[in-house]
């Protein structure tokens, strides 16, 4: 019996897998302005290497930070969200930057939001969905 869950268990991740594999991503791209992200929401496989390309099409300094899985920014964003953060890239206004990261191994809903003062009470919020690869 424990064995059949098990079986059930595999068989489920290789749909799971197979459903988010088509839309996942190793390339993205990003345009932030005052105060949005373009696309908003982002979906690449887990453990892998993407590359982001970051573009600051805004006035001022923005920020393109994925959180911890389980851990959204509260109120605003703070100090105390900091130590939460799994990745992070800055943009200066007008500048682009291409970088990369290793996507977390673990499946789930990250949250995305811009660190700079403000920005996150403005909305500038989006999702990065991690997908077994
Ligand atoms: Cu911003």
């Amino acid at each position: 019996m424990k064995s059949l869950k098990f079986f059930t268990l595999i068989v489920l991740s290789f749909v799971l897998a197979a459903c988010g594999g088509s839309k996942a991503a190793t390339n993205l791209t990003v345009d932030m302005v005052e105060f949005t992200f373009t696309p908003s929401e982002f979906v690449i496989p887990a453990g892998q290497e993407i590359t982001i390309t970051a573009n600051n099409n805004g006035a001022v300094v923005h920020e393109f930070v994925i959180m911890n899985l389980g851990e959204t920014v509260g109120e605003n964003f703070g100090d105390e969200d900091e130590a939460n953060i799994y990745w992070e890239v800055e943009v200066d206004p007008a500048g682009t930057k291409t970088v990369t990261f290793t996507a977390p191994t673990e499946p789930g809903e990250y949250q995305v939001v811009c660190g700079t003062e403000g920005h996150y009470i403005a909305g500038m919020i989006g999702s990065l969905t991690v997908v077994a690869p």
